[in-house]
């Protein structure tokens, strides 16, 4: 009977990314970047008829934003004021017991315009100061280069990742960083859920859609130059940073068929395929893989790919694979099939699943069943970067938060994956989104809280700011000094 356990070296440890959690936009020599330009939504995500989560970013509203000086209007500008705060936060996090922190570094503090002759040395000195807290109390570090935040001037310049200019640009930039942070860093992702160019282009290739002439077109060459760039970070790594280890990221979508009808059957491979194992195929295996041919001229797509650049992928795999997990979803060919609300998607729903307050469908055994799908794919070690549950929180008088319902999806998913390692799979660490209350990427709102540790902020941007324990801090501490045993 095998009894499953997490092993001594497992890294447990709680994410955030630098636009939802920093705030100080314009400090210290920090370039306006694209997260900071969303405004806040015109329509509350609460109070919409429909469940999509996001409002599609404009040539107008950009505009509008780039002119703005105004912090209220757009949440990204404030965040968890964690610039001001991360001292605390970082006691915090030692309180916890954390192994590890992952974090992202805003492209726009270290090249305020993407493509300035010299780093901003304040930028650079900010993120030195944070790391070495960090490694002096002990808490290892997983380092995002690229989590939807870019300059804009790479934008107005360039078109964002559309351009190929991008890639020895954001080389350059990652050069910067492993010169400066190698010492310190032991994992990086040079990019956060690389998917969601095709789920949410705005935020993860920096493409308007109205000033595309052809969408797909555009995003997909600009995920081209993303694995390509990718590609060039790792192959830098083997030089700058031989003994870190570098992995891909995607947003990981579960599907299940909706029946057993072979036309669902065939949907959910097809939805596998080109939400989840098309990213992945190419940063792990190396190359483009077939089916994405079919993918392709169903959307008239034709990519400008090099030799060099098909060479690049062959040979610069990474390291280790990583996801987000939150929820699964179903795949159906019929169109009436009733929906729900997902990770900057809309999913259609599974009458066996639980929903949280914004409609994402709980299911942990969904976790279980990714992690052993990857593993068999890859045979790589796999890293679980993204994994909460966004609620609305009660601030008791008494400076206390009761948050049960986080503490059951964390004690089910963390046991989902205790049950995948019992299962074989090779699962190195686990950092839960976002350990502190940050402005949610998808509704944009404070109110749809994450943390173990809260932030009084509302969703405008008006509080303390001030940092209080929920009782989830508690739970996940004496998880992590368990060893993942103990998770009454
Ligand atoms: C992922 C992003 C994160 C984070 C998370 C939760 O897609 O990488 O930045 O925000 O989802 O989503 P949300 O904030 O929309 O609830």
């Amino acid at each position: 009977m095998i009894d499953a356990r997490f092993p001594k070296t497992f890294l447990w440890g709680g994410a955030t990314a630098a636009s939802q959690v920093e705030g100080s936009w314009n400090s210290d020599g920090k370039g306006l970047d694209t997260q900071d330009c969303r405004p806040l939504p015109a329509v509350p995500f609460h109070r919409r008829k429909d469940s999509c989560p996001f409002e599609e970013m404009t040539s107008e509203k950009y505009q509008a934003a780039l002119s703005c000086e105004d912090e209220g209007a757009y949440p990204f500008r404030w965040g968890s004021r964690e610039y001001d705060h991360w001292r605390e936060d970082i006691e915090l996090y030692d309180e916890l017991g954390l192994k590890i922190y992952r974090l992202s570094i805003s492209w726009a503090r270290i090249f305020p315009n993407g493509d300035d002759p010299e780093p901003n040395p304040k930028g650079l000195a900010h993120y030195r100061e944070v790391f070495e807290e960090c490694h002096r109390r002990g808490i290892k570090l997983l380092v995002t280069m690229h989590h939807y935040a870019i300059p804009v001037h790479l934008v107005n310049e360039y078109g964002g990742w559309k351009n190929r200019k991008l890639i020895d640009l954001f080389v350059r930039y990652a050069k910067v960083l492993f010169a400066n942070y190698g010492d310190l860093v032991d994992y990086w992702l040079p990019f956060n859920e690389i998917n969601a160019g095709r789920f949410n282009p705005y935020n993860g290739v920096s493409l308007i859609r109205d000033r595309e002439e052809h969408f797909d077109q555009s995003v997909h060459q600009a995920l081209h130059h993303q694995f390509v760039a990718n590609a060039r970070v790792v192959q830098l790594a083997k030089c700058m940073v031989p003994n870190a280890m570098v992995g891909c990221m995607i947003a990981r979508f579960c599907h299940y068929p909706a029946t057993c009808n072979p036309a669902d059957q065939l949907q959910c491979l097809h939805d596998e395929q080109y939400t989840n194992w098309y990213y992945t195929d190419v940063m792990m295996r190396g190359a483009y893989p077939a089916y994405v041919n079919r993918y392709f001229d169903s959307m008239g797509v034709v990519l400008d790919v090099t030799q060099e650049d098909l060479e690049l992928l062959r040979l610069n795999t990474c390291d280790f694979v990583s996801f987000s997990y939150y929820f699964s979803q179903v795949s159906t060919t019929d169109e009436g099939w009733e929906k729900t609300g997902g990770n900057l998607v809309v999913s259609s729903k599974n009458p066996y699943l639980e929903t949280s307050e914004w409609g994402w469908q709980k299911d942990p055994t969904g976790l279980r069943i990714t992690l052993n799908q990857i593993y068999d794919r890859y045979q790589k070690p796999i890293f679980i970067t993204e994994n909460g549950l966004g609620a609305k929180d009660t601030f008791e008088p008494d400076n206390s938060v009761h948050d049960p319902y986080r503490i059951d999806y964390l004690r089910s998913h963390i046991q989902a994956i205790k049950e995948a390692i019992g299962d074989g799979v090779d699962v190195i660490g686990y950092t839960m989104w976002g350990i502190i209350d940050l402005v949610s990427c998808g509704s944009q709102q404070m109110s749809k809280r994450y943390g173990v540790i809260y932030v009084d902020a509302d969703d405008e941007g008006r509080g303390s700011f001030r940092r209080f324990k929920k009782d989830s801090f508690s739970w996940y501490q004496k998880c992590i000094s368990s060893n993942g045993e103990d998770l009454a």
